[in-house]
Protein backbone atom coordinates (compact mmCIF):
# COMPACT_ATOMS: atom_id res chain seq x y z
CA UNK A 1 0.00 0.00 0.00
CA UNK A 2 3.03 2.30 0.98
CA UNK A 3 4.50 2.01 -2.10
CA UNK A 4 1.07 2.76 -4.06
CA UNK A 5 0.96 5.95 -2.46
CA UNK A 6 4.65 6.82 -2.74
CA UNK A 7 3.90 6.32 -6.63
CA UNK A 8 1.02 7.90 -7.20
CA UNK A 9 2.44 11.15 -5.51
CA UNK A 10 5.44 11.03 -7.36
CA UNK A 11 3.11 11.12 -10.50
CA UNK A 12 2.20 14.68 -10.02
CA UNK A 13 5.58 15.80 -10.46
CA UNK A 14 6.85 14.09 -13.94
CA UNK A 15 4.67 16.65 -15.71
CA UNK A 16 6.96 19.26 -14.75
CA UNK A 17 10.42 17.60 -15.65
CA UNK A 18 8.64 17.69 -19.23
CA UNK A 19 7.72 20.79 -19.27
CA UNK A 20 9.73 23.39 -20.31
CA UNK A 21 12.35 20.79 -22.80
CA UNK A 22 11.70 20.36 -26.33
CA UNK A 23 8.96 17.93 -26.93
CA UNK A 24 10.34 14.26 -26.42
CA UNK A 25 10.74 11.95 -29.31
CA UNK A 26 8.58 8.77 -28.60
CA UNK A 27 9.55 4.44 -29.00
CA UNK A 28 6.82 2.79 -28.83
CA UNK A 29 7.64 -1.41 -28.62
CA UNK A 30 4.87 -3.61 -28.67
CA UNK A 31 5.45 -6.92 -28.89
CA UNK A 32 2.89 -9.81 -30.82
CA UNK A 33 0.90 -12.10 -27.76
CA UNK A 34 2.78 -11.93 -24.86
CA UNK A 35 1.59 -12.35 -21.06
CA UNK A 36 2.24 -9.81 -18.16
CA UNK A 37 4.57 -12.41 -16.44
CA UNK A 38 6.27 -13.51 -18.92
CA UNK A 39 9.23 -10.93 -18.47
CA UNK A 40 12.20 -11.38 -15.76
CA UNK A 41 10.97 -7.96 -14.24
CA UNK A 42 8.18 -9.88 -13.27
CA UNK A 43 9.86 -12.70 -11.72
CA UNK A 44 10.18 -15.22 -14.60
CA UNK A 45 12.76 -17.53 -14.45
CA UNK A 46 12.17 -18.98 -18.16
CA UNK A 47 12.45 -15.58 -19.81
CA UNK A 48 14.89 -13.27 -19.77
CA UNK A 49 14.58 -9.55 -20.62
CA UNK A 50 17.41 -7.58 -19.77
CA UNK A 51 16.14 -4.22 -22.30
CA UNK A 52 13.09 -4.55 -20.87
CA UNK A 53 14.08 -4.68 -17.07
CA UNK A 54 16.09 -1.67 -17.65
CA UNK A 55 13.19 0.34 -19.26
CA UNK A 56 11.44 -0.41 -16.16
CA UNK A 57 14.23 -0.13 -13.59
CA UNK A 58 15.16 3.16 -15.37
CA UNK A 59 11.71 4.27 -15.74
CA UNK A 60 8.10 2.71 -14.29
CA UNK A 61 7.04 -0.96 -14.19
CA UNK A 62 3.42 -1.52 -14.55
CA UNK A 63 1.88 -4.53 -12.76
CA UNK A 64 -1.48 -4.46 -13.89
CA UNK A 65 -2.25 -2.85 -17.11
CA UNK A 66 -4.58 -4.74 -19.39
CA UNK A 67 -5.31 -4.29 -23.39
CA UNK A 68 -9.12 -3.51 -24.51
CA UNK A 69 -9.30 -6.69 -26.01
CA UNK A 70 -7.60 -9.70 -26.51
CA UNK A 71 -6.97 -10.56 -29.95
CA UNK A 72 -4.37 -8.49 -31.79
CA UNK A 73 -6.49 -6.19 -34.38
CA UNK A 74 -8.84 -4.68 -31.89
CA UNK A 75 -6.38 -4.41 -29.55
CA UNK A 76 -4.29 -2.36 -31.67
CA UNK A 77 -7.19 -0.12 -32.78
CA UNK A 78 -7.85 0.32 -29.26
CA UNK A 79 -4.08 1.54 -28.49
CA UNK A 80 -4.58 3.82 -31.78
CA UNK A 81 -7.14 5.33 -30.78
CA UNK A 82 -7.66 5.36 -26.79
CA UNK A 83 -11.19 3.94 -27.06
CA UNK A 84 -12.81 0.66 -25.97
CA UNK A 85 -13.17 -2.18 -28.44
CA UNK A 86 -16.49 -1.57 -28.55
CA UNK A 87 -16.43 2.15 -29.28
CA UNK A 88 -14.89 1.99 -32.36
CA UNK A 89 -17.58 -0.11 -34.45
CA UNK A 90 -16.17 -2.68 -37.15
CA UNK A 91 -12.31 -1.85 -35.38
CA UNK A 92 -13.44 -4.25 -31.93
CA UNK A 93 -13.51 -7.61 -34.36
CA UNK A 94 -10.39 -9.21 -35.90
CA UNK A 95 -10.40 -8.73 -39.70
CA UNK A 96 -12.38 -5.80 -39.13
CA UNK A 97 -11.74 -2.23 -40.44
CA UNK A 98 -10.17 0.94 -38.66
CA UNK A 99 -12.20 4.12 -40.17
CA UNK A 100 -10.54 7.22 -40.30
CA UNK A 101 -13.31 8.81 -38.65
CA UNK A 102 -12.14 8.24 -35.23
CA UNK A 103 -8.92 10.42 -33.99
CA UNK A 104 -5.61 8.53 -33.82
CA UNK A 105 -2.86 9.73 -32.03
CA UNK A 106 -0.20 9.39 -34.32
CA UNK A 107 -1.64 11.63 -36.76
CA UNK A 108 -2.80 14.17 -34.02
CA UNK A 109 1.27 13.82 -33.61
CA UNK A 110 2.12 14.53 -36.73
CA UNK A 111 -0.05 17.24 -37.49
CA UNK A 112 1.52 19.14 -34.51
CA UNK A 113 4.98 18.37 -36.05
CA UNK A 114 6.14 15.17 -35.27
CA UNK A 115 7.58 13.01 -37.89
CA UNK A 116 5.95 8.96 -37.63
CA UNK A 117 7.70 5.98 -38.96
CA UNK A 118 7.29 2.07 -38.18
CA UNK A 119 9.09 -1.12 -38.56
CA UNK A 120 7.13 -4.52 -38.37
CA UNK A 121 3.80 -5.24 -37.43
CA UNK A 122 1.94 -2.21 -36.80
CA UNK A 123 -1.90 -2.48 -37.49
CA UNK A 124 -3.61 -5.33 -38.87
CA UNK A 125 -5.12 -7.87 -40.04
CA UNK A 126 -7.82 -5.81 -41.06
CA UNK A 127 -8.96 -2.74 -43.34
CA UNK A 128 -8.23 1.01 -43.43
CA UNK A 129 -11.41 2.89 -44.52
CA UNK A 130 -10.52 6.75 -45.48
CA UNK A 131 -7.49 7.37 -44.47
CA UNK A 132 -4.77 8.86 -47.28
CA UNK A 133 -2.21 6.84 -48.24
CA UNK A 134 1.33 8.69 -49.07
CA UNK A 135 1.00 10.52 -52.76
CA UNK A 136 -0.01 8.04 -56.10
CA UNK A 137 -0.85 5.29 -53.92
CA UNK A 138 -4.10 3.46 -52.84
CA UNK A 139 -4.70 1.21 -50.02
CA UNK A 140 -4.92 -1.99 -50.48
CA UNK A 141 -6.91 -4.44 -49.91
CA UNK A 142 -5.02 -7.12 -48.28
CA UNK A 143 -3.57 -6.51 -44.82
CA UNK A 144 0.11 -6.18 -43.30
CA UNK A 145 0.83 -3.78 -46.35
CA UNK A 146 3.88 -1.27 -45.72
CA UNK A 147 1.36 1.26 -47.38
CA UNK A 148 -1.32 0.37 -44.51
CA UNK A 149 1.82 1.38 -42.22
CA UNK A 150 2.49 4.09 -44.00
CA UNK A 151 -1.10 5.67 -44.10
CA UNK A 152 -1.37 5.37 -40.29
CA UNK A 153 2.30 6.02 -39.43
CA UNK A 154 4.14 7.77 -41.52
CA UNK A 155 6.39 5.61 -42.86
CA UNK A 156 7.59 1.88 -43.06
CA UNK A 157 11.42 0.99 -42.49
CA UNK A 158 11.39 -3.00 -43.67
CA UNK A 159 14.80 -2.99 -45.82
CA UNK A 160 17.02 -4.52 -43.35
CA UNK A 161 16.95 -8.55 -43.02
CA UNK A 162 18.53 -10.94 -40.49
CA UNK A 163 21.11 -12.53 -42.14
CA UNK A 164 19.97 -16.17 -40.45
CA UNK A 165 16.52 -16.20 -40.54
CA UNK A 166 15.12 -18.08 -37.08
CA UNK A 167 12.16 -20.78 -38.12
CA UNK A 168 9.16 -18.72 -36.52
CA UNK A 169 10.25 -15.49 -36.51
CA UNK A 170 10.42 -12.42 -38.69
CA UNK A 171 13.23 -11.99 -40.89
CA UNK A 172 12.95 -8.10 -40.25
CA UNK A 173 16.04 -6.49 -38.49
CA UNK A 174 14.20 -4.44 -36.68
CA UNK A 175 16.94 -2.36 -34.63
CA UNK A 176 18.65 -1.80 -37.89
CA UNK A 177 15.82 -0.66 -39.39
CA UNK A 178 15.60 2.08 -36.56
CA UNK A 179 18.68 2.92 -37.29
CA UNK A 180 18.10 3.27 -40.94
CA UNK A 181 15.46 5.94 -39.76
CA UNK A 182 17.38 7.36 -37.48
CA UNK A 183 19.58 8.27 -39.66
CA UNK A 184 17.57 9.48 -42.01
CA UNK A 185 15.48 11.54 -40.23
CA UNK A 186 14.29 15.15 -39.96
CA UNK A 187 16.38 16.63 -37.11
CA UNK A 188 14.54 19.73 -36.87
CA UNK A 189 11.45 17.31 -35.57
CA UNK A 190 10.85 14.90 -32.85
CA UNK A 191 10.07 11.72 -34.09
CA UNK A 192 7.34 8.51 -32.63
CA UNK A 193 8.49 5.39 -33.69
CA UNK A 194 6.01 2.27 -33.67
CA UNK A 195 8.59 -0.55 -33.26
CA UNK A 196 6.23 -3.66 -33.80
CA UNK A 197 7.57 -7.45 -33.48
CA UNK A 198 5.77 -10.64 -34.81
CA UNK A 199 7.42 -12.38 -31.80
CA UNK A 200 5.90 -14.17 -29.85
CA UNK A 201 2.88 -14.64 -32.00
CA UNK A 202 2.65 -18.38 -32.80
CA UNK A 203 4.15 -20.78 -34.34
CA UNK A 204 6.91 -21.43 -32.87
CA UNK A 205 9.98 -23.82 -33.76
CA UNK A 206 9.23 -26.35 -31.85
CA UNK A 207 11.54 -27.60 -29.38
CA UNK A 208 14.21 -25.05 -30.01
CA UNK A 209 14.40 -24.53 -25.78
CA UNK A 210 16.65 -27.06 -25.73
CA UNK A 211 19.21 -26.39 -28.05
CA UNK A 212 19.38 -23.01 -26.61
CA UNK A 213 20.00 -24.13 -22.97
CA UNK A 214 16.57 -23.35 -21.45
CA UNK A 215 15.09 -25.97 -18.36
CA UNK A 216 11.52 -27.08 -18.41
CA UNK A 217 11.96 -26.30 -14.65
CA UNK A 218 12.06 -22.65 -15.42
CA UNK A 219 8.69 -22.43 -17.34
CA UNK A 220 6.23 -20.54 -15.91
CA UNK A 221 2.62 -21.56 -16.70
CA UNK A 222 -0.80 -19.86 -15.94
CA UNK A 223 -2.57 -22.49 -13.77
CA UNK A 224 -5.40 -23.17 -15.82
CA UNK A 225 -2.74 -25.59 -17.68
CA UNK A 226 -1.79 -29.03 -17.01
CA UNK A 227 1.90 -29.03 -15.71
CA UNK A 228 3.02 -31.23 -18.29
CA UNK A 229 6.85 -31.23 -20.15
CA UNK A 230 4.80 -30.71 -23.57
CA UNK A 231 3.36 -27.46 -21.62
CA UNK A 232 6.60 -26.71 -20.21
CA UNK A 233 8.51 -26.99 -23.49
CA UNK A 234 5.97 -24.44 -25.60
CA UNK A 235 6.04 -21.77 -22.73
CA UNK A 236 9.58 -21.66 -23.37
CA UNK A 237 9.86 -22.24 -27.09
CA UNK A 238 7.65 -18.78 -26.36
CA UNK A 239 10.17 -17.36 -24.24
CA UNK A 240 12.72 -17.53 -26.96
CA UNK A 241 10.55 -15.40 -29.44
CA UNK A 242 10.02 -13.02 -26.39
CA UNK A 243 13.59 -12.67 -26.19
CA UNK A 244 13.89 -11.75 -29.90
CA UNK A 245 11.68 -9.02 -29.49
CA UNK A 246 13.69 -7.72 -26.39
CA UNK A 247 17.01 -8.20 -27.93
CA UNK A 248 15.82 -5.85 -30.61
CA UNK A 249 14.76 -3.76 -28.28
CA UNK A 250 17.98 -3.42 -26.10
CA UNK A 251 19.43 -2.88 -29.59
CA UNK A 252 17.92 -0.04 -29.85
CA UNK A 253 18.32 1.42 -26.47
CA UNK A 254 21.96 1.35 -27.39
CA UNK A 255 21.27 2.76 -30.27
CA UNK A 256 19.47 5.72 -28.78
CA UNK A 257 22.50 5.99 -26.11
CA UNK A 258 24.76 6.00 -28.89
CA UNK A 259 23.11 9.07 -30.68
CA UNK A 260 22.78 11.29 -27.32
CA UNK A 261 18.61 10.44 -27.69
CA UNK A 262 17.44 8.39 -25.01
CA UNK A 263 17.28 11.07 -22.30
CA UNK A 264 14.84 12.99 -24.46
CA UNK A 265 13.15 9.97 -25.18
CA UNK A 266 9.55 8.58 -24.14
CA UNK A 267 9.87 5.09 -24.08
CA UNK A 268 6.88 2.82 -23.76
CA UNK A 269 7.14 -1.24 -23.88
CA UNK A 270 4.38 -3.54 -23.98
CA UNK A 271 1.97 -6.43 -26.07
CA UNK A 272 -0.80 -6.36 -27.87
CA UNK A 273 -2.54 -8.93 -25.01
CA UNK A 274 -1.33 -12.13 -23.89
CA UNK A 275 0.20 -15.58 -24.88
CA UNK A 276 -1.58 -17.91 -27.93
CA UNK A 277 -1.72 -21.01 -25.44
CA UNK A 278 -5.30 -21.73 -24.82
CA UNK A 279 -7.33 -20.04 -22.23
CA UNK A 280 -5.02 -16.77 -22.70
CA UNK A 281 -5.83 -15.28 -26.08
CA UNK A 282 -9.36 -14.38 -27.20
CA UNK A 283 -10.03 -14.96 -23.47
CA UNK A 284 -11.41 -12.17 -20.76
CA UNK A 285 -9.17 -13.62 -18.26
CA UNK A 286 -5.84 -12.26 -16.92
CA UNK A 287 -4.25 -15.02 -19.01
CA UNK A 288 -5.80 -12.81 -22.07
CA UNK A 289 -6.24 -9.40 -21.55
CA UNK A 290 -3.20 -8.51 -18.72
CA UNK A 291 -0.09 -7.36 -20.39
CA UNK A 292 3.29 -6.30 -19.43
CA UNK A 293 4.04 -2.38 -19.22
CA UNK A 294 7.15 -0.42 -19.12
CA UNK A 295 8.10 3.55 -19.34
CA UNK A 296 11.12 5.27 -19.14
CA UNK A 297 10.24 8.85 -19.30
CA UNK A 298 12.59 11.69 -20.54
CA UNK A 299 15.14 13.58 -18.41
CA UNK A 300 15.61 13.02 -14.67
CA UNK A 301 12.00 11.81 -13.77
CA UNK A 302 12.52 9.10 -10.69
CA UNK A 303 13.23 6.12 -11.45
CA UNK A 304 12.50 2.39 -10.45
CA UNK A 305 9.01 2.76 -9.42
CA UNK A 306 6.36 -0.05 -9.16
CA UNK A 307 2.96 0.70 -9.89
CA UNK A 308 0.32 -1.51 -9.07
CA UNK A 309 -2.70 0.40 -9.68
CA UNK A 310 -4.91 -0.34 -13.23
CA UNK A 311 -4.01 0.65 -16.15
CA UNK A 312 -6.21 0.32 -19.65
CA UNK A 313 -3.81 0.27 -22.86
CA UNK A 314 -6.25 3.18 -23.81
CA UNK A 315 -4.57 5.70 -22.06
CA UNK A 316 -1.16 5.27 -23.89
CA UNK A 317 -2.56 7.62 -26.67
CA UNK A 318 -3.76 10.08 -24.30
CA UNK A 319 -0.20 9.69 -22.35
CA UNK A 320 1.55 10.01 -26.09
CA UNK A 321 -0.30 13.36 -26.96
CA UNK A 322 -0.34 14.81 -23.56
CA UNK A 323 4.02 13.89 -23.53
CA UNK A 324 3.82 16.02 -27.07
CA UNK A 325 1.67 18.91 -25.50
CA UNK A 326 -0.97 18.44 -28.16
CA UNK A 327 -4.74 18.53 -26.87
CA UNK A 328 -6.37 14.99 -26.04
CA UNK A 329 -9.90 14.69 -28.26
CA UNK A 330 -12.83 14.47 -25.77
CA UNK A 331 -13.82 11.06 -27.65
CA UNK A 332 -10.91 9.46 -26.46
CA UNK A 333 -11.81 7.49 -23.09
CA UNK A 334 -8.20 6.38 -22.19
CA UNK A 335 -6.19 9.15 -19.68
CA UNK A 336 -2.93 10.23 -19.48
CA UNK A 337 -0.67 8.59 -17.44
CA UNK A 338 1.51 12.06 -17.03
CA UNK A 339 -2.34 13.31 -16.46
CA UNK A 340 -1.81 16.94 -14.17
CA UNK A 341 -3.41 17.63 -10.73
CA UNK A 342 -5.20 14.37 -10.25
CA UNK A 343 -3.91 10.92 -9.39
CA UNK A 344 -4.12 8.74 -12.40
CA UNK A 345 -4.89 5.52 -11.17
CA UNK A 346 -7.83 3.43 -11.74
CA UNK A 347 -10.02 1.86 -9.69
CA UNK A 348 -11.08 -0.90 -12.31
CA UNK A 349 -10.77 -1.55 -16.15
CA UNK A 350 -13.61 -2.73 -18.08
CA UNK A 351 -12.15 -5.43 -21.63
CA UNK A 352 -14.40 -6.72 -24.12
CA UNK A 353 -14.26 -9.61 -26.42
CA UNK A 354 -16.43 -10.19 -29.70
CA UNK A 355 -15.37 -11.47 -33.01
CA UNK A 356 -11.70 -13.18 -33.88
CA UNK A 357 -11.89 -15.74 -36.68
CA UNK A 358 -14.36 -17.77 -38.65
CA UNK A 359 -14.54 -20.67 -35.89
CA UNK A 360 -18.82 -21.26 -35.34
CA UNK A 361 -21.36 -21.91 -37.62
CA UNK A 362 -22.42 -18.71 -39.22
CA UNK A 363 -18.97 -17.20 -38.49
CA UNK A 364 -20.44 -15.69 -35.01
CA UNK A 365 -18.04 -14.27 -32.07
CA UNK A 366 -18.26 -15.52 -28.47
CA UNK A 367 -19.45 -11.61 -26.91
CA UNK A 368 -18.59 -10.93 -23.50
CA UNK A 369 -17.02 -8.14 -21.50
CA UNK A 370 -15.24 -7.97 -17.87
CA UNK A 371 -14.61 -5.81 -15.38
CA UNK A 372 -11.12 -6.44 -13.28
CA UNK A 373 -10.82 -4.35 -10.04
CA UNK A 374 -7.68 -5.06 -7.56
CA UNK A 375 -9.70 -7.74 -5.60
CA UNK A 376 -12.14 -9.21 -8.10
CA UNK A 377 -12.71 -9.93 -11.95
CA UNK A 378 -16.33 -10.17 -12.93
CA UNK A 379 -17.37 -11.62 -16.60
CA UNK A 380 -20.48 -11.30 -18.22
CA UNK A 381 -20.85 -14.50 -21.21
CA UNK A 382 -23.72 -12.62 -23.69
CA UNK A 383 -23.83 -15.88 -25.94
CA UNK A 384 -23.37 -18.90 -23.17
CA UNK A 385 -24.52 -21.83 -25.62
CA UNK A 386 -22.13 -21.08 -28.07
CA UNK A 387 -18.68 -22.19 -27.62
CA UNK A 388 -15.76 -19.78 -26.34
CA UNK A 389 -12.91 -21.14 -28.44
CA UNK A 390 -15.11 -21.82 -31.33
CA UNK A 391 -17.72 -24.92 -32.49
CA UNK A 392 -15.83 -28.38 -31.68
CA UNK A 393 -17.00 -29.40 -34.64
CA UNK A 394 -16.22 -27.17 -37.20
CA UNK A 395 -13.03 -25.71 -39.07
CA UNK A 396 -12.75 -23.18 -41.46
CA UNK A 397 -9.74 -21.86 -40.88
CA UNK A 398 -5.69 -22.53 -40.59
CA UNK A 399 -6.06 -22.36 -37.06
CA UNK A 400 -7.76 -25.78 -37.36
CA UNK A 401 -10.66 -26.86 -34.96
CA UNK A 402 -11.35 -24.91 -31.96
CA UNK A 403 -10.48 -21.87 -34.46
CA UNK A 404 -9.99 -19.21 -31.70
CA UNK A 405 -7.51 -20.55 -29.94
CA UNK A 406 -3.84 -20.57 -32.05
CA UNK A 407 -2.58 -23.91 -33.49
CA UNK A 408 0.27 -25.10 -31.18
CA UNK A 409 1.67 -27.53 -28.61
CA UNK A 410 -0.71 -27.24 -25.65
CA UNK A 411 -3.74 -27.37 -28.01
CA UNK A 412 -2.71 -30.29 -29.68
CA UNK A 413 -1.69 -31.74 -26.44
CA UNK A 414 -5.26 -30.95 -24.78
CA UNK A 415 -7.49 -32.51 -27.90
CA UNK A 416 -5.20 -35.54 -28.28
CA UNK A 417 -5.64 -36.09 -24.82
CA UNK A 418 -9.04 -34.82 -23.42
CA UNK A 419 -10.52 -38.48 -22.85
CA UNK A 420 -7.78 -38.71 -19.99
CA UNK A 421 -8.93 -38.23 -16.67
CA UNK A 422 -6.41 -35.96 -15.20
CA UNK A 423 -6.49 -33.87 -18.73
CA UNK A 424 -10.37 -33.48 -19.52
CA UNK A 425 -11.22 -30.59 -16.76
CA UNK A 426 -7.99 -28.79 -18.04
CA UNK A 427 -9.63 -29.21 -21.78
CA UNK A 428 -12.93 -28.07 -20.50
CA UNK A 429 -11.47 -25.48 -18.80
CA UNK A 430 -9.95 -23.98 -21.98
CA UNK A 431 -12.38 -24.99 -24.54
CA UNK A 432 -15.88 -25.76 -22.47
CA UNK A 433 -19.09 -24.16 -22.73
CA UNK A 434 -19.09 -21.44 -20.01
CA UNK A 435 -21.68 -19.69 -17.74
CA UNK A 436 -23.24 -16.41 -18.26
CA UNK A 437 -21.56 -15.28 -14.80
CA UNK A 438 -18.45 -16.17 -13.80
CA UNK A 439 -16.91 -13.86 -10.59
CA UNK A 440 -12.90 -15.12 -9.41
CA UNK A 441 -11.90 -13.67 -5.93
CA UNK A 442 -7.94 -12.49 -7.56
CA UNK A 443 -6.73 -12.11 -4.45
CA UNK A 444 -7.24 -16.02 -3.52
CA UNK A 445 -7.42 -17.24 -7.04
CA UNK A 446 -5.47 -15.74 -9.73
CA UNK A 447 -5.31 -17.80 -12.03
CA UNK A 448 -9.63 -17.58 -12.16
CA UNK A 449 -10.54 -21.67 -11.39
CA UNK A 450 -13.19 -21.69 -9.38
CA UNK A 451 -15.82 -19.53 -10.19
CA UNK A 452 -18.01 -17.70 -7.50
CA UNK A 453 -21.02 -16.35 -9.36
CA UNK A 454 -23.30 -18.57 -7.76
CA UNK A 455 -22.62 -18.58 -4.52
CA UNK A 456 -24.46 -16.75 -2.21
CA UNK A 457 -21.34 -15.42 0.16
CA UNK A 458 -21.03 -13.16 -2.68
CA UNK A 459 -23.79 -12.08 -4.53
CA UNK A 460 -23.83 -8.66 -3.27
CA UNK A 461 -20.11 -7.90 -4.79
CA UNK A 462 -21.44 -9.97 -7.99
CA UNK A 463 -24.53 -7.18 -8.38
CA UNK A 464 -22.00 -4.30 -7.76
CA UNK A 465 -19.35 -5.00 -9.93
CA UNK A 466 -22.11 -5.86 -12.34
CA UNK A 467 -23.66 -2.77 -12.09
CA UNK A 468 -20.48 -0.64 -11.76
CA UNK A 469 -18.91 -2.42 -15.54
CA UNK A 470 -22.78 -1.62 -16.85
CA UNK A 471 -22.85 1.49 -15.92
CA UNK A 472 -19.85 2.05 -17.66
CA UNK A 473 -20.47 0.07 -20.45
CA UNK A 474 -23.69 2.60 -20.85
CA UNK A 475 -21.84 5.80 -20.32
CA UNK A 476 -18.92 4.45 -23.31
CA UNK A 477 -22.33 3.45 -25.42
CA UNK A 478 -21.51 0.04 -26.09
CA UNK A 479 -24.11 -1.28 -28.47
CA UNK A 480 -24.55 -4.51 -26.05
CA UNK A 481 -25.97 -2.23 -23.77
CA UNK A 482 -29.13 -1.54 -26.05
CA UNK A 483 -29.25 -5.26 -26.67
CA UNK A 484 -27.61 -4.66 -30.31
CA UNK A 485 -24.65 -6.84 -31.37
CA UNK A 486 -23.38 -5.71 -34.81
CA UNK A 487 -20.08 -7.55 -34.25
CA UNK A 488 -21.83 -10.57 -35.84
CA UNK A 489 -22.88 -7.97 -38.95
CA UNK A 490 -19.40 -6.90 -39.83
CA UNK A 491 -17.55 -7.73 -42.94
CA UNK A 492 -14.75 -10.20 -42.14
CA UNK A 493 -12.38 -7.81 -44.40
CA UNK A 494 -9.52 -10.25 -45.15
CA UNK A 495 -10.42 -13.96 -46.09
CA UNK A 496 -7.45 -14.47 -47.61
CA UNK A 497 -6.49 -15.77 -44.41
CA UNK A 498 -8.79 -17.99 -44.32
CA UNK A 499 -8.24 -19.80 -47.67
CA UNK A 500 -11.33 -21.72 -47.45
CA UNK A 501 -14.14 -20.52 -49.10
CA UNK A 502 -16.62 -23.32 -48.30
CA UNK A 503 -16.25 -22.29 -44.72
CA UNK A 504 -19.96 -22.00 -44.17
CA UNK A 505 -20.94 -25.36 -45.42
CA UNK A 506 -18.01 -27.24 -43.66
CA UNK A 507 -17.63 -29.00 -40.64
CA UNK A 508 -15.56 -32.16 -39.58
CA UNK A 509 -16.08 -34.16 -36.21
CA UNK A 510 -14.08 -34.91 -33.87
CA UNK A 511 -14.23 -37.35 -30.74
CA UNK A 512 -17.71 -37.85 -28.70
CA UNK A 513 -16.15 -36.42 -25.41
CA UNK A 514 -15.37 -33.21 -26.19
CA UNK A 515 -19.00 -32.63 -27.03
CA UNK A 516 -20.21 -32.97 -23.38
CA UNK A 517 -21.90 -29.99 -22.54
CA UNK A 518 -21.47 -27.98 -20.06
CA UNK A 519 -19.62 -29.10 -16.69
CA UNK A 520 -20.88 -27.92 -13.58
CA1 LIG B 1 -1.43 -10.40 -31.11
Amino acid sequence: MEMIRLAAVLVLFWPEVIEGADRPNILFAISDDQSWMHASAYGDKGTSTPAFDRVAREGILFTHAFASCPSCMPSRTSILTGRNMWETGPGGNLMGSLKSEYAIFSLLLRQSGYQLAATGKTWGPGKLEGFTPAAGKSLPPRSYSSIQTEAILGASFHRRTLKERRPGMSHLDYASNFEDFLASRDREKPFFFWYGSNEPHQRFEEGAWKKNGKKLEDALLPGSLPDHPVVRGEFLDYALEIEHFDRHLGRMLNILERENLLENTLIVVTSDHGNPMPRSKCNLYDSGTRVPLAIRFPGPARKGVTRRDLVNLIDLAPTFLAAAEVEIPAEMNGQSLLEKGSVPSRDFVVTGFERHIICRRDGVGYPARCIRTNSFAYIRNYEPNRWPAGDPDFVSSHQGFLGDCDRGATKDFLMKNCGETRIAPYYRLSFGRRPAEELYDMQQDPHQLRNLAEDKKYSEIKSSLRQKMEDYLRATGDPRMQDQSPWDDYEFTDKRIFGNPRWREEGLALPSVILEDRPD
